[in-house]
């Protein structure tokens, strides 16, 4: 086709598509590329939220407003990529919450399922259908979808949690409820670890099977617990692209702890360098002890006790210890699996 040609079917396209635009209507070829990539081209960046830079912003908000005025009084940490979307990935959403000595986050609940991390303070609380669990650092406590929770602080200091939500799925879904509950807290009708007795301790209830697609009935994952697991089994082989890295579960079904939220925690022993590692989950990582450097596709970030880190889907993800390292994650990994979409590669290291 000559130039002209070639301007002339240009211009007489483009007037078409302007005339079907009418009738909300576009052009599948135009776009074709992008609706079905070669591979996973996330808008998602890597990201890093040091915490010591941002713990003071999070306290000044409780100079600002109270847990009760605020509901929730949490700073968002939002994808660079998706600013004013309350996301960290595109299913993801990650949050800081602060709870001043004395306050209480009152009694809701809502379809979006959550998860909490506590990074600092001691003495709060947070109640989940009628159990309270003493948040310790680094315990790991579950709000399934639709059960009411409070959080309370008894304690002296201040305290921050970070907050993992399916908020972005719930979304997309269309398939977001909530409701108040008439009381501020909610009444205790169960002795704290019950859950955990009960449901996480190699035994159930005797007449209890869980149907499958239901989030687990132990909501609380004590750190103690947690890092006496990885440091055991730290004494025996290492994975070469994870290091020592579990799953979290619901002890009833192997499942993750919630239908649309995998969680995991890893440790690596100082100086070990994982091969490169993707897969189709974007994740949220948080480093728990020690520090150490992620190279998430080519580039470096520092990351040290308490800082949020992103690495996108189908990136390349290298961590380096510098100290014996701790290290929580989260991402949609079941939701993916579910579908039959998700996808991981071990890259070796040549
Ligand atoms: C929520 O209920 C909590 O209960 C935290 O602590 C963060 C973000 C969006 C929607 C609900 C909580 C939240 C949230």
């Amino acid at each position: 086709m000559n130039k002209e040609l070639a301007n002339d079917v240009h211009e007489e396209r483009q007037r078409y598509y302007q005339h079907i635009n009418e009738y909300s209507m576009t052009p599948l070829w135009e776009v074709l590329g992008r609706l079905v990539p070669k591979e996973p081209a996330p808008v998602v960046v890597a990201a890093l939220w040091k915490y010591s830079e941002v713990r003071d912003q999070v306290l000044r908000a409780g100079t600002l407003i109270t847990a009760e005025e605020a509901e929730r009084r949490v700073l968002i940490l939002e994808n660079p990529a998706l600013r004013g979307n309350s996301s960290i990935t595109q299913s993801l959403y990650a949050g800081l919450q602060l709870i001043m000595p004395g306050e209480v986050a009152p009694a809701h609940r809502h379809t979006q399922s959550a998860l909490r991390l506590v990074l600092d303070g001691e003495g709060a609380y947070t109640a989940v259908d009628g159990e309270r669990s003493t948040m310790r650092r680094g315990d790991f406590i579950i709000t399934p979808s639709w059960t009411w929770h409070d959080h309370g602080n008894l304690g002296k200091d201040p305290v921050i949690w970070l907050d993992g939500l399916d908020i972005p799925l719930v979304r997309f879904f269309d398939a977001g409820f909530s409701e108040h509950s008439e009381e501020r807290s909610q009444q205790v009708s169960r002795q704290e670890g019950d859950a955990l007795a009960r449901y996480g301790s190699n035994m159930l209830p005797v007449d209890f099977y869980q149907v499958s697609n239901q989030a687990t009935k132990v909501f609380a994952y004590p750190f103690a617990q947690t890092r006496s697991s990885l440091l055991t089994v730290s004494q025996g082989e290492i994975d070469r692209h994870h290091g020592h890295k579990l799953r979290f579960v619901n002890p009833a079904t192997g499942a993750s702890p919630m239908p649309t939220i995998a969680a995991f925690a890893q440790y690596l022993p100082r100086n070990f360098e994982s091969y490169p590692y993707r897969c189709t989950d974007a994740t949220v990582y948080v480093c728990l002890e020690g520090e150490g450097t992620a190279t998430i596709d080519n580039k470096l970030f520092h990351f040290s006790q308490n800082d949020v880190f992103v690495v996108p889907s189908w990136h390349r993800l290298s961590l380096r210890a510098a100290s014996n390292c701790i290290l929580f994650s989260y991402s949609d990994r079941p939701v993916q699996q579910a579908m039959g979409l998700w996808r991981e590669e071990r890259i070796q290291n040549n």
